[in-house]
């Protein structure tokens, strides 16, 4: 896949006002959040207080008084000392997919992570607590821009340090924008073990009516692999029982997923594994009851690890209305593809209904022969008036899918191609959405200051790490923001077009400009996804612009024609436009309303001061160097919290004439926030 993506990403501002209308009764949430656990803010709550414990715990553990038990998947319930669990009862056990016992990262108890529900602009104090006994962490939320903030973005090295074991760290945050966002961890690869959960962030009074809503947090799961291990089968290899090989799968148009061996697909924490294509284990499944004509609002949350995830629910149309935690002039369709970090909300109800379950489905969009499993996160969806009884297991024989055919073709948002290679599927992209923000104004950065290209991909000789621009993202040992001084691996003058760089690539945007951002994944190190994500801003997605394709096959043919890629070694590292007119701006064909995101299969700036992240949304890619630095606003960054943590090497050489890291020791990182509140 080498799609040209454009973005254009200005200022955020934001109203710190916080009103005093009139609440709406918060919808029903399904499954309904526990206080305590979950972080539900009072509308009054100013700052709302919540505290994150977060620690190892093991799937398929029952306990009850002094006794422990294994739990084994029973015909899509649970059982324990030989009963099967009631409903009280199973709702203790951490079931994941149901196969055997294995290691997750919860938070207060619960995997994936609580839900945080606040309101538009209210303050959130959140204590986290490191309960882990090796691993350092950092909670990243994701969608919210922290204007004014940099220091609360939870960017371990870049914005702060980690939070060791045992330590305390007080995130202050302000609840903006509303919508749909998540928070999840930013070192390492913990997301893919469950460390990440639901943000959602309310307007006071909604013109949107609807009944209630559902949260479908999204997940690929191995249940063999901790972060570690699924980063070296990345960069190694990865084997199947018989000592053969796995291949990476891929998609319609050719591009691969690299090596995550995906065993099962979760919703909210919930799956089953499907051993082969017509066989699963009967682990439970996530349910959500509704009645006929209810209208609920579906927020879907990519928390993949890597796999972008096809949504549908079975032979259903549904109504799109934002991305990103932003409005979309709504469509009607059938299914919508979700990459890592994206977001997306629909409303649906069903009219009318032919059995009591109906399934909701994310099959990854590896190609069904790339693999001879089921790829697939399903969830229950109950219609608690139709006439039958409930079927805790129902069975998915995956035919019931979208209702498609050559003539009434199933729409599938957001393809990360430009052929969806079968009859019965159109693809739509977000060229064919426009904008409904209410105070949006687009004639405002159709004029831009300044155009950057940024190539995502793993080029090189041999020697093919993640890089953006060829440069591998060598992560600092201070965090950027609060210790500029210690940096010592920022990439300087050395020409990286021909050789791949290892150093911290930093880009300095001025302040207050329109910025054009041109993401591509092209050239010898391209045929991989990545989901791009951007820091502390939004952009508008002004244009995709693909390849060509094979009508028939789906498959990639050639690369676009609108970008020559100038560097000898065809890395693109050094790019420009085909049609030199097209430079500054002057682009054919942008949308004139365009959507606004923070995640695309792209980005920028720049109205928020700060350091901020710029990297692939693959974790196993950011952490192999697929990342970077955008600087914004030099010499203008607000100012850090007294006494916030500091660190970094320890050299131990009086000799070395470092003048600006004061080598610090661990045991001077300290808490920061007032300790009266934990
Ligand atoms: C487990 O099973 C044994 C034997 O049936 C029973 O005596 C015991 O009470 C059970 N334990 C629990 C916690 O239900
Ligand atoms: C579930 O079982 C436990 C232990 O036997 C019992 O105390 C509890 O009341 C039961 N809950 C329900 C909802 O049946
Ligand atoms: C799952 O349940 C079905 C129907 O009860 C049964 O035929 C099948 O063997 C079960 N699968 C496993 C792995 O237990
Ligand atoms: C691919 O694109 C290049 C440059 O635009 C063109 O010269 C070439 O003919 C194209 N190849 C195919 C197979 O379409
Ligand atoms: C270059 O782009 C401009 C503006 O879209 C267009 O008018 C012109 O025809 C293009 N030139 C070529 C050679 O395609
Ligand atoms: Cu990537």
């Amino acid at each position: 896949m080498n799609p040209t993506l454009l973005g254009i990403l200005l200022i955020i501002t934001a109203a710190l006002k916080f009103s005093n209308a009139q609440v709406d009764e918060r919808p029903v949430i399904l499954p309904a959040p526990v206080r305590g656990i979950d972080c539900i803010c009072d509308y009054n709550a100013n700052p709302c207080r919540c505290k994150f414990e977060v620690e190892h715990l093991l799937t398929m553990i029952y306990q009850e008084g002094d006794e422990t038990y294994l739990v084994k998947p029973y015909k899509g319930k649970l059982m324990a000392n030989k009963t099967i669990l009631n409903a009280s009862q199973a709702e203790q056990v951490i079931t994941a997919d149901g196969d055997g016992s294995r290691l997750v990262i919860g938070i207060n108890g619960k995997f994936p992570g609580p839900m945080i529900d606040a309101y538009e602009n209210q303050e959130i104090e959140i204590t986290v607590v490191n309960r882990f006994h090796t691993d350092s962490v950092t909670i990243h939320f994701h969608g919210l821009h922290q204007v004014g903030r940099p220091s609360m973005d939870g960017v371990a090295f870049v914005s702060q340090c980690p939070i060791l074991p045992g330590q305390t760290f007080v995130y202050k945050i302000i609840a903006s924008p509303p919508g749909t966002s998540y928070y999840h961890a930013h070192i390492g690869d913990q997301r893919s073990m469950g460390l990440y959960g639901p943000f959602v962030i309310r307007k006071p009074q909604s013109a949107d009516q609807f009944f209630g809503e559902i949260i479908v947090t999204l997940q690929d799961w191995n249940h063999d692999m901790d972060s570690e291990t699924a980063y070296q089968r990345m960069i190694t290899e990865q084997f199947n029982s018989a000592g053969n090989k796995l291949p990476p799968t891929f998609s319609v148009d050719n591009a691969k997923f690299s090596r995550f061996a995906f065993h099962s697909g979760l919703v909210n924490g919930k799956g089953r594994y499907w051993s082969t294509n017509k066989k699963h284990n009967n682990a439970t499944l996530e349910r959500f009851i509704v009645r006929k004509g209810q209208k609920f609002r579906y927020r879907i949350i990519g928390a993949q690890t890597l796999y972008p995830m096809r949504v549908f629910i079975q032979e259903q149309t549904l109504s799109l209305r934002t991305s990103d935690c932003y409005n979309l002039k709504p469509i009607e369709v059938q299914s919508i593809i979700v990459h890592p970090g994206e977001r997306f909300d629909f409303t649906f109800s069903f009219g009318s209904a032919s059995r009591k379950e109906y399934l909701l489905v994310a099959e990854t969009i590896e190609t069904r022969d790339s693999h001879n499993s089921y790829h697939a996160a399903e969830a229950v969806i109950e219609i608690e008036d139709f006439d039958e009884p409930r079927n805790v297991n129902p069975e998915n024989d995956y035919t019931k899918t979208e209702v498609c055919s050559e003539v009434a073709k199933c729409a599938v948002f957001n393809c990360p191609y430009g052929s969806p290679g079968t009859n019965s599927q159109n693809c739509l992209n977000f060229n064919h959405v426009t904008n409904t923000e209410p105070n949006r104004d687009p004639s405002s950065i159709m004029s831009i200051d300044e155009e950057y290209f940024f190539n995502f991909a793993f080029p090189g000789r041999g020697y093919t790490p993640g890089s953006v621009n060829g440069r591998e993202f060598v992560s600092p040992v201070s965090p950027v923001l609060t210790q500029p001084g210690s940096l010592k691996t920022k990439c300087g003058e050395k020409d990286c077009t021909n050789d791949i760089c290892k150093c911290t690539y930093i880009v300095d945007l001025p302040k207050d400009k329109v910025i054009q951002l041109i993401f591509t994944n092209l050239g010898t190190g391209s045929g991989w996804s990545h989901p791009v994500h951007l820091h502390g801003h939004t952009f508008f997605v002004m244009k995709m612009g693909f390849g060509a394709y094979d009508e028939t096959n789906g498959r990639l043919i050639n690369d676009t024609a609108d970008i020559m890629c100038t560097d000898l070694n065809n890395f693109c590292t050094d790019m420009r436009w085909t049609n030199s007119s097209w430079t500054g701006g002057n682009i054919p064909d942008l949308n004139n309303d365009p959507p606004q995101k923070d995640t695309i299969v792209v980005p920028t700036v720049t109205n928020n001061p700060g350091m901020w992240f710029l990297h692939c949304h693959i974790d196993l890619h950011n952490t192999n160097g697929m990342a970077m630095v955008i600087s914004s606003g030099q010499g203008s960054y607000p100012k850090t919290p007294e006494g916030f943590p500091t660190c970094g090497n320890f050299l131990n050489d009086e000799e070395s004439d470092d003048e600006t890291s004061t080598p610090l020791p661990l045991w001077s990182v300290v808490v920061m926030g007032s300790l009266g509140d934990l």
